[in-house]
C-alpha cells in the first residue's frame, strides 16, 4: 500500500522542524515506516542546491534563478527520494514543499502566478501531498524564535513585510482547498500542537 505524503509549511520559526520530528516519532511508535525529509534538499543533488540557495550573497540572487533552483532541487527530491519511498509504503514527512515556492517566490518575491503554476505542473504534474499542515503565527514571533537559534541565512535576512506576504499566501492557498490543508495556531506550545496534529491524522491512519 502506498505511504502518505505529509508536508509541513509556514514561515520561519513556525516550529515545522520540531513538529516534523515529533510526528515521525509518533508514526514510528504506531509501527509505520517513516522518512523525514526537507526542502530545499532531501537528496544529494538537492542538498547541494540548498547550499547555493541559503548562503548570503553580496550580489543577491535574481528571483527567477531562486525559483528555478527550488524546482531543480524539487524535481530530484521527488523522483529520487519521495516517490520511491511512497511506492514502498513508507510515510514521507517533508519540512516544506511546493507551497513554500508559492509563499516565498510569488508572495515574498512577487513573481507572477501564471509561470509558477506552469513550472509547478511541469515538475510535479498532478503529484501533491495527501496533507499539508500550515503552522501559522505572526512573523514577528517566528523571526524572534529563529534568530535566537542561529545566524541568519539568506532568507532570514528578509524584511518583516516579506514574511507577512508569505504568510498571507499560505493562508490563501489553504482557504481554497480545505481537504488538503490544515491550519494550526503555531503560537501554542509544541505539545499542544502535536496533540492536535495527531488528532488530525486519525482519518489518514484509518485508510
Ligand atoms: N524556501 C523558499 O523560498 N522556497 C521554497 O520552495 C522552499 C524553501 C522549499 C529554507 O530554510 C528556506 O528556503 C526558507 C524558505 C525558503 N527560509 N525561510 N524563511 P530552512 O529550512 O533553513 O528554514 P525554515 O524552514 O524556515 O525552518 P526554521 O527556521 O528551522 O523554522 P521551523 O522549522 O519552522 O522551526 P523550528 O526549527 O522547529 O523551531 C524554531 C525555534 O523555535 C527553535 O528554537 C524551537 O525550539 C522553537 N520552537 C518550536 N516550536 C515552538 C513552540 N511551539 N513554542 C515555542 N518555541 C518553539
Amino acid at each position: 500500500m502506498r505511504g502518505c505524503f505529509i508536508t509541513l509549511e509556514g514561515i520561519e520559526g513556525a516550529g515545522k522542524s520540531t513538529q516534523a520530528q515529533l510526528l515521525a516519532n509518533y508514526l514510528q511508535s504506531l509501527g509505520k515506516p517513516v522518512h523525514l525529509t526537507r526542502e530545499p534538499g532531501g537528496c544529494r543533488l538537492a542538498e547541494e542546491i540548498r547550499s547555493l540557495l541559503l548562503v548570503p550573497r553580496s550580489e543577491g540572487m535574481p528571483p527567477m534563478s531562486e525559483l528555478l533552483l527550488m524546482y531543480a532541487a524539487r524535481a530530484a527530491h521527488v523522483e529520487q527520494t519521495i516517490k520511491p519511498l511512497l511506492a514502498q509504503g513508507t510515510w514521507v514527512i517533508c519540512d516544506r514543499f511546493a507551497d513554500s515556492s508559492y509563499a516565498y517566490q510569488h508572495g515574498g518575491r512577487g513573481l507572477a502566478l501564471g509561470p509558477l503554476d506552469a513550472l509547478n505542473h511541469m515538475v510535479l504534474g498532478d503529484f501533491a501531498p495527501d496533507l499539508t499542515c500550515i503552522f501559522d503565527l505572526p512573523p514577528e514571533l517566528g523571526l524572534t524564535r529563529a534568530h535566537k537559534r542561529s545566524a541568519a541565512d539568506r532568507f532570514e535576512q528578509e524584511s518583516l513585510s516579506f514574511f507577512t506576504r508569505a504568510r498571507a499566501v499560505f493562508l490563501e492557498r489553504a482557504k481554497h482547498n480545505p481537504n488538503r490543508y490544515w491550519i494550526v495556531d503555531a503560537t501554542q506550545t509544541a505539545d499542544t500542537i502535536q496533540t492536535q496534529l495527531q488528532n488530525r491524522l486519525a482519518s489518514l491512519l484509518q485508510n
